[in-house]
C-alpha cells in the first residue's frame, strides 16, 4: 500500500514516520523545502517523549511532479486552508479507488476535499497526537492521544477497520467511530478554547489550565462555541471544559498548532476554528462576541506579520 502524506508539517511527518514502521510505502509531500531537503538528506528526526531521539528514512517530496508513487491513500494534513490547491495539485498520483482521509483541524475539511475527489472516497479522522516542528528534519513528538476514523456518516465500513488495523500496527491508539462528526465538533472545542488564546499571548498550552484569567477566557469562548454546536444539532458532553483543560494539561509544555504557525509568521487555520463557528453562529442567530473578537485580534496580528514579509 502506497500512502502519501499530503502535508509534512509537524503531525504529518510525525504520523508518516510512525506508519513507516508498517508494510506500507509512505511518501511525505510538503511545500516546505527546507524540511523536504533535510529529510532527504538526513531523515527525519524526533525528539520522543522521553528525550531519547529516533530517525526514519523517509521518502520525501517537494514538488507534485517529484511525486513516484500512486497513492492508495491520501491522509490529508495540510492547513485547512491549503486543502483544495494541495489536492489538486496531487490528482495526477490519484487511481479510481484512492481513499482520502483527513485528519486536519477545524470544521470543513470534508467538503473543502469533497469539492476536489468523489465523496465516497473521503474518510473523517480526528487524532489527538502531539507534535511540535523543532527545525527543518526535526520535529518533538508532544504527546499520545488517541486517534478516531470513521466513514463521514453511519457506521464504520471494512475500509475504516483496515485503517485501524493498519494505524495500530504503527504503535497509534486508534478506534473507528460511528460519529466522525460529533467527534470532530467536540475536538472544535478544544481547538477553540485552546489555540487562539495561545496563539495571541504567547503561552504554552499549560496555562490555559492553571492561569485563572485564561481559564475563564477559554471558558467563555468553549460556552459560545457549544451552544453554536447545539443549535446545529450536536450534543456536547456536560464535561466538555473538563476536557479542554485535561488536553491542555497533557500537551502543557507544548505550544498549540496556532501558537507555532504565529512563531513561525505563518497563515492560521483561525477561519476553521474560532472563525468557523463564527459563522455558524450568524447562521444560528447565535451571538458569538468572544469568538468574533479573537478570531479578529488573530486576522489582524497575521496581517501584520505577512505583511511584513512582504517587504524587501
Ligand atoms: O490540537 C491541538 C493543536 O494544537 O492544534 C491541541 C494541542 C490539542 C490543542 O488544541
Amino acid at each position: 500500500m502506497h500512502i502519501l502524506m499530503l502535508g509534512a508539517g509537524a503531525m504529518g511527518s510525525l504520523l508518516g514516520a510512525r506508519l513507516s514502521r508498517t508494510e506500507a510505502d509512505i511518501t511525505l509531500f510538503s511545500t516546505n523545502r527546507e524540511h523536504i531537503q533535510a529529510i532527504q538528506t538526513h531523515g527525519l528526526a524526533i525528539e520522543e517523549l522521553d528525550g531519547s531521539e529516533s530517525h526514519y528514512k523517509l521518502t520525501a517530496c517537494d514538488h507534485p511532479h517529484k511525486i513516484q508513487d500512486d497513492a492508495d491513500l491520501v491522509i490529508v494534513l495540510v492547513k485547512s486552508y491549503a486543502t483544495q490547491e494541495a489536492l489538486s495539485s496531487i490528482l495526477h498520483r490519484c487511481h479510481a479507488s484512492t481513499l482520502f482521509l483527513t485528519l486536519q483541524n477545524g470544521i470543513g475539511n470534508w467538503e473543502n476535499i469533497a469539492r476536489v475527489v468523489d465523496t465516497e472516497s473521503v474518510l473523517l479522522g480526528s487524532t489527538a497526537q502531539g507534535a511540535t516542528f523543532l527545525e527543518p528534519g526535526k520535529i518533538r513528538h508532544g504527546g499520545n492521544g488517541v486517534t478516531f476514523i470513521g466513514e463521514p456518516r453511519g457506521p464504520a465500513s471494512h475500509r475504516v477497520h483496515c485503517l485501524v488495523e493498519l494505524f495500530r500496527r504503527a504503535g497509534l491508539e486508534t478506534h473507528s467511530s460511528d460519529i466522525m462528526e460529533q467527534l470532530i465538533w467536540e475536538k472544535l472545542m478544544v481547538n477553540a478554547g485552546i489555540n487562539v488564546i495561545t496563539a495571541l499571548t504567547g503561552i504554552r498550552n499549560g496555562m490555559i489550565a492553571d492561569l485563572e484569567t485564561a481559564r475563564e477566557l477559554s471558558r467563555a469562548t468553549v460556552e459560545e462555541a457549544v451552544r453554536v454546536a447545539v443549535a446545529r444539532g450536536f450534543e456536547m458532553p456536560r464535561n466538555i471544559m473538563e476536557r479542554v483543560f485535561k488536553v491542555a494539561q497533557a500537551t502543557a509544555v507544548n505550544r498549540s498548532s496556532m501558537g507555532q504557525d504565529v512563531d513561525r509568521k505563518k497563515r492560521t487555520e483561525i477561519d476553521a476554528i474560532n472563525g468557523a463557528i463564527v459563522r455558524f453562529g450568524e447562521e444560528e442567530k447565535i451571538p458569538t462576541p468572544v469568538n468574533r473578537t479573537l478570531t479578529q485580534l488573530v486576522k489582524i496580528l497575521e496581517a501584520g506579520y505577512l505583511k511584513e514579509k512582504e517587504i524587501p
